[in-house]
């Protein structure tokens, strides 16, 4: 049985829990209680040595790296499919999910790890607006990518929206106003009810 430790406000691990409901795998989901800072402790560490959630656990096999775990719950479940099957398509998924976690994903995170969960004085109000900037940018280019089409890649659903999901459903909360095509898509992506089943509590 596939065990993921996870944690429920967790974006990364969103994107794991988002795949195994698209695909109907089952697994044990085990809540490490980042408050407590378990995933600081040893025998989390001797999981994961960056104590970071998502982790997977196939029967002893450790995969760490939320898009690492994607491409392997796709080759090992391939049905319903997640990628494309020609050579192109993939790689323009490989392209998306990468362009999410260097100019979406670590942009979301500086201005939401402090709007979530540290109070305003603590806040890096230059830092934070730099990171906007960088995601309105962004937006830009999606906006171009998705005239159009539905979805990224193929006008399919792929892992690229499923590495999307997390970090758009936080438009709102970083005051970001997103483009028409973009609010169109990620409102589509966010109707999904593998999107719904794990909205984030906070
Ligand atoms: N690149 C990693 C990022 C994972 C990540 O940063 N997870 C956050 C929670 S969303 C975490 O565990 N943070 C705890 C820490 O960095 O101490 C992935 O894609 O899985």
């Amino acid at each position: 049985m596939l065990k993921l430790y996870h944690h429920p406000n967790s974006t990364f691990a969103r994107r794991v829990r988002i795949a195994l409901i698209e695909k109907a795998i089952p697994a044990e989901l085990i809540e490490v209680d980042m408050v407590a800072r378990a995933h600081r402790a040893p025998w989390y560490l001797a999981l994961n040595p960056y104590g970071r959630v998502p982790t997977l656990d196939e029967d002893g096999f450790v995969l760490y790296e939320s898009t690492a775990i994607l491409d392997y719950l796709e080759a090992t479940h391939p049905t319903p499919p997640l990628v494309p099957a020609d050579a192109r398509g993939r790689a323009l998924v490989a392209m998306h999910m990468k362009l999410c976690d260097l100019q979406l994903a670590r942009q979301t995170s500086t201005i939401i790890f402090p709007k979530r969960f540290l109070p305003p004085e603590r806040w890096d109000q230059e830092l934070m607006a730099q990171a906007k900037r960088e995601i309105e940018r962004h937006l830009e280019v999606l906006e171009t990518q998705l005239q159009g089409k539905e979805y990224l890649v193929g006008d399919c659903y792929s892992l690229a929206e499923v590495c999307y999901t997390p970090f758009v459903e936080f438009f709102p909360l970083m005051e970001i106003t997103p483009p028409p095509a973009v609010a169109a898509w990620s409102g589509r992506i966010l109707q999904r009810p593998s999107a719904a089943q794990t909205k984030p509590p906070r």
